[in-house]
């Protein structure tokens, strides 16, 4: 059987239309589902919309339309974006589905029946026009002492019932189970962070809400809806088919990898774990926690005009290039600026020129000069077998680099042997050798297939339909692509196809 991989994404939140942030978490977590299933995996591969609220339910109340209406509308943004750019998921959930309210109450019950909830008072700035609650911090005192809200409105001091989850009394064993668990927070210095929070003391937090009515209603209290983020993290078990533990999607928790934006860490990786723990139930075996993408240095929103789409990129330079760039541009973890001229650039140098031109170059002259069929496997000299080691050599290499979501050091690993085969046509010089010596020439045009050839299954995960093609260029057999064939040599002799670029340059208009 093989073994289990279960990735996920944030659920996203249904009171916008969905950008290239989002797009950037869902295409990252696609490449490590891909290279997961390529390295022999069965995958299960979870996104979906976040629904609930009091923001959703004063947008539908200000669009005039029911919530359901509402968010049914805006999840569909997000499928469809899912659909467009290709997305490998195996499920999308959204948190209006009776499942999940279902796997919703199951947890509370089970965390309230372990005695780590209790009814309390939530105290605080509110203010009744906004229906939301402010920090002190957040509000301007009028002369005669009223507080006002940002928005303009009045907040007065209330205490709303609210049911709490005793967090106060899981910091010791958070703190064991990440010292325990080196990996469950990934990139080092978001752990460190995280570290220091919980170091600092937490406070009980408050999971219900009584000021609205959008959400799981809690077990036992009908005055009361769950807190939002108790809510929206259950999505992950409820896709592993929570509360029915004996069921096959079971096998698949706990869930190897959340991957967020460094924006919604503290969520997964403090109260998360304390809610499954405190229901008797495994804790995820890692989060990362990304960067963060601005528009030219300012943060993308909807009042600046400022936001990237990415169905638009994706037509305009090709899905698998801007997925290229995501993920190549910028180290997963660190902030980047999206900026269109350095993605021309990068799809002109390292896609165009440094990939797209070795293959057409290598596949012209096999079409040319072998009859077009695939020379023989042997190789005659050190340079063959330093750079077929070093192709080989990738494998590991690039297991590695996935294994800690290195997805910019993966391709650079990748580069390193695409460079070195440039440089090895270019000493080699198979043209000439057409005319001196014609088994070095079918030897060495055999060595770049096969180092092309590795090249291109272990990037199918980053650009999947331009490495399907590659791959077809090549000769390999579709039932041939998965990591485990690489140890099956492609047959001589076997009739390529027209050779055909698989990177065209992009000519830039707009210059
Ligand atoms: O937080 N750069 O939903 P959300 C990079 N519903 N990533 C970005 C980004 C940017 N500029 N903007 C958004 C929520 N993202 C909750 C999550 S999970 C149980 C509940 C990505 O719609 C990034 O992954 O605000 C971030 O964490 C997520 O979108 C936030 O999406």
């Amino acid at each position: 059987m093989k073994p289990k991989f279960f990735i996920t994404t944030p659920i996203y939140y249904v009171n916008g239309a969905p950008h290239i942030g989002h797009a950037y978490t869902t295409i990252a977590c696609d490449v490590m589902a891909r290279f997961k299933r390529l390295d022999g995996y069965d995958v299960m591969f979870l996104t979906g919309t976040d629904e609930h609220g009091q923001k959703v339910e004063q947008a539908a109340a200000t669009a005039g339309i029911d919530p359901q209406a509402f968010t049914d509308g805006t999840s569909a943004l997000f499928r469809q974006l899912t659909d467009r750019l290709k997305i490998s998921n195996t499920d999308f959930i959204r948190t209006t589905e009776d499942r999940h309210k279902c796997a919703c109450q199951e947890l509370w019950k089970r965390v309230r029946d372990n005695g780590q909830i209790y009814l309390g008072g939530y105290e605080g700035w509110y203010a009744i026009r906004d229906e939301a609650f402010y920090d002190e911090g957040e509000l301007t005192t009028r002369p005669d002492g009223t507080k006002v809200a940002p928005s303009g409105a009045v907040a007065e001091w209330v205490i709303e019932p609210s049911y709490f989850f005793k967090l106060s009394e899981w910091g010791d064993r958070l703190l064991e189970f990440y010292e325990t668990h080196p990996d469950f927070i990934a990139p080092a210095s978001r752990r460190n962070e995280v570290i220091s929070f919980v170091k600092s003391g937490l406070r009980d937090l408050s999971v219900s809400r009584t000021s609205f009515t959008w959400g799981v209603k809690v077990p036992g209290d009908d005055a009361h809806v769950m807190y939002v983020w108790f809510d929206a993290l259950t999505n992950y078990i409820t896709a592993a088919g929570f509360p029915d533990e004996s069921a096959a999607l079971w096998d698949f928790w706990p869930a190897d990898l959340h991957v967020v934006g460094k924006d919604i860490l503290r969520f997964h990786a403090v109260y998360w774990p304390a809610f499954l723990m405190a229901a008797g139930i495994a804790p995820p075996k890692r989060i990362y926690a990304h960067g963060w993408w601005t528009a030219g240095g300012e943060k993308m929103s909807k009042s600046l005009g400022n936001v990237i789409d990415p169905q638009d990129l994706a037509e305009q330079f090709g899905l698998d290039s801007l997925r290229y760039f995501l993920l190549r541009e910028v180290p997963f973890g660190n902030d980047g600026t999206f900026s269109r001229k350095a993605l021309i650039s990068r799809l002109n140098t390292e896609l165009a020129n440094d990939l797209g031109n070795l293959a057409q170059r290598s596949l012209s002259l096999i079409a040319r000069n072998c009859d077009g069929e695939l020379p023989d496997d042997e190789t005659a000299s050190q340079a063959d077998d330093e750079l077929l080691g070093a192709a080989n050599a990738l494998v590991e290499l690039v297991r590695a680099r996935m294994e800690r979501q290195a997805f910019g050091d993966a391709l650079e690993d990748i580069w390193k042997v695409i460079r070195a085969a440039n440089a090895y046509i270019d000493h080699q010089a198979p043209w000439a050798l057409k005319k001196t010596d014609l088994v070095r020439m079918r030897c060495v045009l055999r060595v770049l297939v096969d180092v092309l050839r590795v090249v291109a299954t272990l990037l199918q995960p980053f650009m999947p339909d331009k490495m399907a093609e590659m791959l077809d260029q090549l000769g390999v057999p579709p039932d041939m692509r998965q990591i485990a064939d690489l140890d099956r040599p492609l047959l001589s002799g076997v009739a390529l196809p027209a050779p055909k670029g698989v990177f065209p340059r992009f000519v830039d208009e707009a210059e």
